[in-house]
């Protein structure tokens, strides 16, 4: 990896053009240690640093700003740091983690002790011919999940009427206010979105995981409550090459985490999972998942998805049928502060494999963004407003490659926001994480990435993708 790292950035601004070259620095820069990277506090402390797990609504007596993993905070008008107004938006990308839904089948405990039901919502599909007025219209078909008495094979995990993973009813309505949030920001305090949806305007971007398309059908209502064509384009890659997700495959990448991250043997890495082995053999008792089940026990992932996903529905912690014995508050709380732990190593803490990684893996996205900011600097993009749908990977990976400070797993609804602006003939961006500044530790972005020039920024993405992403490709092909 490269260090210092020179760049030409050229561009061109209305009627001035103007170039240089800048020097920014493309290194790894440490996280300060707090106690989600201590080990000591993880295995042995209490309680989760105040951070919510049991609702969608963060308590009143904690700030907005908290961390809440069934609904992370996001942009509101209550919470906006407002800017100068000698600064003028231009454009504003948003990316955001899904909202709160049911886990992963994989991640269900091989028996279930109740069952989950989601009749209160359909999963509609449907597909509708654009042939012009007289075109054939399609029925507004939905999902209705059903086992049936003669079909002798048990599910997977949980019985009952929902997908694993859907969207449930309360991430739906997440959904919704999150877009009713985010309008009343940039419509409503700001007056930069128009009061009405706009094609040409705006972009709605999701991932090849229907999970994503059902949340943006419920956040753009909330945007524009009063949308007079409900037809509302959504934008997907080919899920061969998804920058978004990201499902593009990148070998290098893949071989580089395995040397640092789940599944390998490095000593920093296993160190936290022999630490918490008491607590996976009593989980193990009572869940049934086998001792000798490797995706269960190389991270913590599995049985953290699976306890919070209950909890952020007010579902009670499992129990086993034939013992009797249930899964504690203290034991999900250490579940809790070791997913944390996890997510703070993999994408900061372990070291500069972490921004190696992240570049390689989401080099693409990073590459798309950077265009898009170019192209409004140069006049030559109508839109103004993107929003993208993602992961919990997505958001792990650029807030690696924003080097963030304090690393935490990517809540529900976690989110991101690129705000480009324009002062007189300079160009600056600002990053918003859990709807404030976000903090980081390059310098190249400041310690707060509050209007960094975009010059800066964007010879920090090129330095690091390539222009169109164009290092990424050999990058992934390095052995
Ligand atoms: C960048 O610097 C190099 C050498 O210092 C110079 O040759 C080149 O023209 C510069 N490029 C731009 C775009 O200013
Ligand atoms: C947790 O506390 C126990 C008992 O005091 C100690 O043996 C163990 O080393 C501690 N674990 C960590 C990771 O600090
Ligand atoms: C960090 O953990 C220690 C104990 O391990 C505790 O005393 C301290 O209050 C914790 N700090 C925060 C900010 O949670
Ligand atoms: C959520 O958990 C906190 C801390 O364990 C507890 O005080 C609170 O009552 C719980 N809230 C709900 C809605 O279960
Ligand atoms: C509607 O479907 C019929 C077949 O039932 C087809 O012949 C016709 O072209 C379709 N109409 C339009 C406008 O696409
Ligand atoms: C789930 O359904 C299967 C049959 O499909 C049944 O044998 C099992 O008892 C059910 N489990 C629960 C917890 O309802
Ligand atoms: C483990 O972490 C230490 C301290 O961060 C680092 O010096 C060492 O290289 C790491 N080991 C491996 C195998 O990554
Ligand atoms: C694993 O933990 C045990 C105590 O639970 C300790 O004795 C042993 O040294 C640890 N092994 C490694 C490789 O950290
Ligand atoms: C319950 O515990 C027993 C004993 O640990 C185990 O064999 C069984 O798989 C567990 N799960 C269920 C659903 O009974
Ligand atoms: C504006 O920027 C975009 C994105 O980098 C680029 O594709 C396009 O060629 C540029 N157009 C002009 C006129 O500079
Ligand atoms: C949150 C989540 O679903 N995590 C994991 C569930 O398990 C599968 C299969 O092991 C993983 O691919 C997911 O990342």
């Amino acid at each position: 990896m490269h260090y210092l790292y020179s760049v030409p950035v050229v561009f061109s601004l209305a009627a001035v053009v103007s170039s240089s070259n800048i020097t920014v620095d493309l290194s790894w820069h440490a996280p300060p240690s707090t106690n989600i990277s201590n080990l000591q506090s993880v295995i042995n402390g209490t309680g989760v640093y105040n951070f919510v797990f049991n609702s969608s609504t963060t308590p009143a007596g904690l700030p907005y700003s908290t961390y809440n993993w069934c609904n992370m905070p996001h942009v509101r008008c209550t919470e906006y740091p407002k800017v100068d107004q000698s600064y003028k938006l231009q454009y504003v990308h948003v990316i955001h983690r899904h909202h709160k839904r049911t886990p992963y089948a994989s991640n269900t405990f091989p028996k279930e002790s109740y069952a989950w039901e989601c009749s209160d919502e359909g999963l509609y599909y449907n597909a509708n011919t654009f042939t012009g007025a007289n075109a054939n219209s399609s029925a507004l078909t939905y999902w209705s999940v059903f086992t049936s008495p003669s079909n002798p094979l048990a599910p997977q995990g949980f019985n009952g009427t929902c997908q694993f993973p859907q969207l449930t009813a309360g991430g739906l309505d997440d959904s919704h206010q999150h877009g009713k949030d985010i309008f009343g920001v940039y419509h409503g305090l700001l007056g930069f979105l128009p009061a009405k949806y706009d094609s040409r305007k705006m972009q709605f971007r999701v991932t090849n995981n229907v999970i994503t398309s059902q949340v943006a059908s419920n956040l753009i209502p909330g945007m524009f409550p009063s949308l007079e064509d409900k037809n509302i384009p959504l934008m997907i890659q080919p899920a061969s090459i998804d920058s978004l997700e990201p499902a593009y495959s990148c070998s290098s990448a893949s071989s580089l985490y395995s040397s640092y991250g789940v599944g390998s043997s490095n000593a920093n890495w296993t160190a936290h999972l022999n630490a918490s082995s008491g607590l996976a053999h009593a989980l193990d008792a009572i869940s049934g998942v086998s001792s000798s089940n490797t995706g269960w026990h190389q991270s913590w992932d599995h049985y953290f998805d699976n306890l919070s996903a209950r909890l952020c529905h007010s579902k009670p912690l499992p129990c086993n049928s034939t013992t009797g014995t249930c899964v504690t508050q203290a034991q999900a709380n250490e579940v809790f502060r070791l997913g944390e732990y996890e997510y703070n190593f993999l994408y900061r803490s372990a070291g500069p494999q972490t921004l190696e990684y992240a570049r390689r893996s989401y080099g693409i996205w990073v590459a798309e963004l950077a265009n898009h900011l170019r192209a409004v600097q140069n006049g030559t993009d109508s839109v103004i407003y993107r929003h993208d749908v993602a992961h919990d990977g997505s958001i792990s990976r650029l807030l690696a490659l924003l080097q963030i400070q304090e690393m935490v797993w990517p809540g529900m609804g976690s989110e991101i926001v690129f705000e480009l602006y324009s002062k007189h003939n300079e160009w600056f961006v600002r990053i918003l994480w859990g709807g404030q500044v976000l903090k980081s530790s390059s310098p190249t972005l400041g310690k707060v990435v509050d209007m960094v020039p975009l010059q800066n920024l964007l010879a920090y993405f090129d330095g690091l993708v390539g222009r169109s992403a164009s290092l990424v490709p050999g990058l992934c092909n390095q052995s």
